[in-house]
């Protein structure tokens, strides 16, 4: 039977919307008017899902997209995931390198535009050193370009400014895995949505940000429709739909309500005492890391009552008893969260408060039983948090302020002793604060759009008007925000038109094979790179590549001594396998799908005294951290007596630069709004539909009003795709302490009819 193009995305955009609501998708195949001649087995270019996709190739071009049935989501995408080829080809794309010259871009030959990157990059370093300047980049570049980009700052320009888009997004995530565990990344696997009893979904819009999870979520609840939900969410969102218990909170004080359930989980006689009496520390006072008992625990614990949380967060004590309950009694509790929980200034507190409650009742390393942080982005794991893409970093989790770490990173790399600079580079707001200020001089910033997705954006959008600095941005879109204002623009060849991995939410790494060549004079962001570090003299042993897949095997090589273990993952059985995950010691390994269990996770003997073996922590005991209830960085008041939360629309991603291309996408959310409380609207005089003038410390903006029952009252929602009215004029800098991640989620507001 002949697809047309319409009937594809007819169905495509029913999915889309039964996604929405938590019903089951149908099958997305979305076979256009075109048959291809060929398919060619790749990733998704969007969410930390990391569905696998076959790319539709004819004539040289892509033409359509379907689903991987080999991958983790068998064959099934949401619609942005079966929209992807009217990207490719956008009249928007940048084929050729841009030179600002009195202003404006003009048009510049490839050597034109390096000669002067370079210089300048030379300038700054012989003039102000080589923290001067700084790589900004990606969750969504490829492994292999961060690995290179972090690899030619750190060993070859003697500069640990390395950051990018995941300080925004993961770094909490980073911080509460690795303060309670030791090491980063989550222990279990999608798998665990198959075998678990109650899902408790915290901070995580799953329906609309990782659609094909949560419809095997809804599927598992269909089954067995004993398996519960809870939603943990100040809105309302389609995710909560499917819930048992919709928990709707005063923004920020989820912290107390999880040190609740922990107190009712012990009162109620529901912990594991085995589990936590043997595998668990309880750390009492995290700055002196002082060791302390259970006891210790129920009292601090003693502060927070259903009761009295109740009246801190407003939510009923019978529903922290309920919640708690259910958490502790399953057979098997898997948690997801996102940046409900990692974009606040107390994220890294928030994450461990979730791994408490694992650790506290055991759920955890059995089937369907995990702490399960999801990643937004394709490739934030993989590429970054794994590969050591940020400034504090190096690879497979060691740290720069460790001697030892920069020592055998040294000996691996082959170079000389003393190369990596002993002090971490700047995180990504001090980095943007310095760049503003005129004290980081060059910056290479790819895969990102920061003049749109920053927070408090318009201090940085000044500080790119500086004209004694100077910004390199590598974007494939003319019409990027961050095109505004950067002095060379480079065109880099776009997802399927390049090679090489993403690692997604479960340490799942899969290959995006080159399905076609890239336009114009476009070059992948790894050729651009290696383009770079030659010309700026990087000694050539750092950069021993003539393609990708010798990054790849260097970084097998370079995991293979560390518990991440790469080594069975070659490229031969990723051109065959649709994703392995890891560790992954031998090419016969299968992977692993549970961490820190004896005969699951290769980095434990098969002959280990106990069943689990939490290695990260010197004495293989996971940490149950006392962390207390604090409140935002900027709580509403007599002046701003609201809240502003930010977040996303299932149909766009980030800053809009692709998914506005798509009509499809582009109609079903034109435009950015703010929504609303029934109440709150009928107090203000505001109707569906009314402009409503949103002003907080920073900025005022006005939005079209959707007046539902999705924001709880005293909260306003507004998302952050739209480039014509960008939210983060409005949001705040405030950044969590410890993992350097901004309180997006979180501000104080007033509105008004206009
Ligand atoms: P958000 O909409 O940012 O999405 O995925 P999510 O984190 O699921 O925020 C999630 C929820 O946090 C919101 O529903 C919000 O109401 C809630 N929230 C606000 N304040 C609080 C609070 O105080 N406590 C709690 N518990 N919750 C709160 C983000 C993820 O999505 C990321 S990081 C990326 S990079 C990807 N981006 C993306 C996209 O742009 N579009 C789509 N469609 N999907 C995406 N997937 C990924
Ligand atoms: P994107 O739109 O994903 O957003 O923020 P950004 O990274 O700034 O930007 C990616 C850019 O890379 C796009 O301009 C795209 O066109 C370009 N691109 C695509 N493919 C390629 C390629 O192959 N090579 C190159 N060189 N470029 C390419 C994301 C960030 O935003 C994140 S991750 C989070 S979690 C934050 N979330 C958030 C929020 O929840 N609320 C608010 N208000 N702001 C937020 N900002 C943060
Ligand atoms: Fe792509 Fe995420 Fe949709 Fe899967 S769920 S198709 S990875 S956007």
């Amino acid at each position: 039977m002949k697809v047309t193009r319409r009937d594809v995305l007819k169905t495509a955009a029913a999915a889309s919307a039964m996604a929405a609501i938590g019903a089951p998708l149908t099958q997305v195949a979305n076979a256009a008017a075109n048959e291809p001649d060929e398919w060619v087995k790749s990733v998704c270019r969007f969410c930390g899902t990391g569905c696998g996709v076959m790319v539709g190739v004819k004539g040289g071009k892509v033409v359509t997209v379907k689903g991987d049935p080999n991958n983790h989501n068998a064959g099934f995408l949401c619609l942005k995931g079966a929209l992807m080829p009217p990207i490719v080809y956008s009249k928007e794309r940048v084929t050729k390198p841009y030179i600002r010259k009195n202003g404006k871009l003009e048009p510049a030959s490839w050597d034109e535009a390096m000669t002067l990157v370079v210089d300048k990059f030379k300038t700054a370093i012989k003039e102000h050193g080589p923290t001067s300047v700084a790589y900004y980049g990606s969750g969504q570049a490829l492994t292999e370009e961060t690995y290179l980009a972090s690899k030619i700052w750190k060993a070859g320009l003697g500069s640990n400014n390395v950051e990018g888009n995941p300080r925004l997004c993961m770094a909490s995530a980073v911080g509460g895995y690795v303060t309670t565990f030791g090491k980063d990344e989550p222990c279990g696997s999608y798998d665990d949505i198959d075998n678990a009893t109650c899902f408790f979904i915290i901070g995580s819009n799953m329906s609309e940000c990782h659609p094909i999870l949560f419809k095997r979520v809804a599927k598992r609840k269909q089954n067995s429709p004993n398996v519960k939900v809870i939603v943990v969410d100040p809105r309302k969102t389609n995710t909560a739909r499917i819930a048992d218990e919709h928990v709707s909170f005063k923004p920020g004080t989820d912290l107390a309500i999880l040190n609740a359930m922990a107190h009712v989980i012990i009162n109620e006689e529901l912990d594991n005492a085995r589990f936590h009496g043997k595998y668990c520390n309880f750390i009492v006072d995290w700055k002196t890391k002082k060791k302390g008992s259970f006891d210790d625990y129920v009292k601090f614990l003693e502060d927070y009552t259903p009761e009295k949380v109740a009246e801190l967060s407003g939510v009923p004590a019978e529903q922290i008893v309920r919640i708690a309950k259910m958490f502790a009694e399953s057979s098997a509790t898997t948690s997801f969260w996102c940046m409900g929980l990692n974009q606040r200034i107390r994220g890294v507190w928030a994450n461990n408060l979730v791994s408490n409650l694992h650790l506290l009742t055991g759920h955890i390393g059995k089937p369907g039983a995990s702490p399960f942080s999801l990643t937004g982005q394709p490739n934030a794991c993989g590429g970054v948090r794994d590969t050591g893409g940020l400034c504090h970093l190096l690879p497979a989790g060691r740290l720069i302020k460790k001697p030892e770490h920069r020592a055998a990173l040294e000996r691996q790399w082959g170079i000389p002793a003393g190369t990596i600079a002993p002090k971490p580079g700047l995180h990504t707001i001090a980095l943007w604060n310095a760049f503003s200020e005129g004290k980081v001089k060059a910056m290479f910033v790819l895969c990102t759009n920061p003049a749109h997705s920053l927070p408090n954006v318009n201090i940085y959008t000044e500080g790119m008007k500086r004209t004694d600095n100077f910004m390199v941005l590598s974007e494939p879109f003319m019409d990027a925000e961050t095109v505004k204002y950067c002095d060379v623009l480079l065109p880099p060849a776009f997802w399927c038109e390049k090679r090489g991995t993403y690692g997604c939410s479960e340490r799942r790494y899969a290959l995006l094979k080159k399905s076609v060549e890239p336009m114009g004079e476009c070059r992948s962001d790894f050729e651009i790179l290696m383009d770079f570090a030659k010309r700026m003299g990087v000694d050539p042993k750092v950069i021993p590549y003539k393609d990708v897949d010798d990054v790849w095997n260097e970084w097998r090589m370079v995991s293979a001594e560390t518990p991440y273990n790469f080594s069975g993952i070659t490229r031969a059985r990723m051109e065959k396998e649709s994703g392995i995950l890891w560790p992954c010691p031998t090419e016969d390994h299968p992977g692993t799908k549970i961490r820190y269990v004896r005969g699951e996770d290769p980095n434990i003997p098969t002959d280990y005294k106990n069943k689990y073996k939490f290695y990260g922590k010197k004495d293989n005991k996971a940490w149950i951290i006392l962390r207390p209830y604090k409140g935002a960085a900027e709580e509403p008041d007599a002046d701003y007596p609201m809240v502003l939360t930010t977040g996303r629309v299932i149909d766009h991603w980030h800053t809009g630069t692709m998914t506005m291309k798509v009509p499809e996408l582009r109609r079903s959310f034109p435009k950015a709004y703010v929504e609303v409380n029934v109440d709150d609207a009928a107090k203000a005089g505001i109707k569906n539909g009314d402009d409503v003038v949103l002003e907080t410390r920073r900025d005022t903006m006005t939005f079209q009003a959707r007046v539902s029952d999705v924001c709880r009252p005293g909260l306003v929602f507004v998302p952050w795709y739209d480039p014509n009215l960008m939210i983060n004029k409005l949001t705040l800098n405030a950044f969590d302490a410890g993992s350097k991640q901004p309180e997006y989620k979180i501000c104080a507001v007033r509105i008004k009819k206009a």
